[in-house]
């Protein structure tokens, strides 16, 4: 049998997401954290020189998206069609475009930017209202349940992940504009090999 492993640093970062999209398939894994000090030796092995890495049997595969793309396929969480899986992909990019904003929050460089209002105005006022509302709107083609398809996918696992860290770092008023959508964080957190990884998973603060 083919074992999976997650290199990466002993942080949530760019990994997170596999891991939760293993753990929630109840699926073993190695994870393979490290230090920043062991970084220079470990870069040459890694296909693209970046972390993270999914090893899966005698295949190393870098990219994080990627890797959760192949997680996807290969543990049922992608759709039934072409069409799920490509509505899959828009919530990735989706939340690709949320963090992009973000990280201009915490973790610009410069001090005066930094404390602008402006970007805490724009993330809270603008972009998470646009961002859940987008969501909703699909989870309402879904009688509520999930936000593609019928079943659990890697855009509900994404959407958890992204949230879960949001909340973390700023509280539940992320959510101020769109309840349906804190329910819906609640629901993929209750699941049992999530709450297994949240009760497992080293603390990070990132
Ligand atoms: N597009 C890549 C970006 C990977 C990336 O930037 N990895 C960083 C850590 S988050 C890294 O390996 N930095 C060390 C380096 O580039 O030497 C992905 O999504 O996996």
């Amino acid at each position: 049998m083919s074992t999976y492993k997650i290199s990466y640093f002993n942080l949530m970062g760019r990994a997170e997401l596999s891991r939760i999209m293993l753990s929630a398939a109840d699926k073993e894994f190695e994870d393979d954290r490290f230090e920043k000090e062991e970084w220079p030796e470990r870069k040459p092995n890694t296909p693209c020189g970046q972390v993270p890495v999914l090893t899966h049997g005698d295949k190393q595969i870098p990219q994080s998206m990627a890797i959760a793309r192949y997680l996807a396929r290969d543990l049922d969480l992608y759709g039934k069609d072409n069409m799920e899986n490509t509505m899959c992909d828009v919530v990735l990019e989706c939340i690709n475009d949320v963090i992009t904003e973000t990280v201009k929050l915490f973790f610009e460089q410069d001090e005066t930017k930094k404390a602008k209002p402006d970007i805490e105005k724009n993330l809270m006022e603008v972009i998470y209202p646009r961002f859940l509302g987008h969501l909703e709107k699909l989870l309402d083609k879904n009688n509520g349940e999930w936000l593609v398809g019928d079943k659990l996918s890697v855009a509900d696992l994404a959407f958890f992940d992204l949230m879960n860290r949001l909340t973390a770092k700023k509280g539940v008023s992320v959510f101020e504009s769109s309840p349906k959508m804190k329910k819906h964080l609640e629901k993929v957190t209750n699941i049992p090999g999530v709450q297994k990884w949240l009760e497992k998973r080293p603390v990070t603060d990132m």
